[in-house]
């Protein structure tokens, strides 16, 4: 198996751990997310994974996407120890903390995203560059994220 991974990618994080505890071998493939711009926006990765995003498992051929999916399917390839609740409520409250932290984790990055954009636009307005805060400032009003 081939794991496609960043370090500090926490959801790349879970994958390894279920790996590990499982006791199953596998190769990382380290996919740096901020140098050079980003290896997960190149377009062989793309390919691979059209979200752009870590983590990626390779098994067999099969492509496999998002931490919890990738989770659930190693439980039921490899079922010792079992790693997701047996019981149905328990398992399905285990899906419904996935989505929210998905939820918690678009939030945050979006308020990254307008934090740096307004960095950026304070930094412009520094430079005497009036024309581009104004449209930095422009874009954080109007552009949807
Ligand atoms: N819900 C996804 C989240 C995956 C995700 O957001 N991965 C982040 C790293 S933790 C990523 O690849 N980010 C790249 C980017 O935002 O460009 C999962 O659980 O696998």
């Amino acid at each position: 198996m081939k794991l496609y991974s960043y370090f500090r990618s926490s959801a790349a994080y879970r994958v390894r751990i279920a790996l590990n505890l499982k006791g199953l071998a596998y190769d990382i493939v380290p996919v740096h997310l901020t140098r050079g711009g980003g290896d997960q926006l190149t377009p062989a990765y793309r390919q691979l994974n059209p979200q752009a995003l870590v983590p990626l498992l390779q098994d067999a051929g099969r492509l496999l996407t998002q931490s919890l999916a990738i989770i659930e399917y190693l439980d039921e390839v490899h079922p010792q120890p079992p790693l997701l609740p047996q019981e149905p409520l328990l398992d399905s409250q285990a899906t419904v903390l996935e989505i929210v932290q998905q939820g918690a984790k678009a939030a945050v990055d979006l308020l990254a995203e307008y934090n740096q954009v307004s960095v950026q636009a304070r930094e412009a307005l520094e430079r005497g560059d009036e024309e581009l805060a104004r449209t930095l400032r422009y874009d954080l009003a109007t552009e949807p994220r």
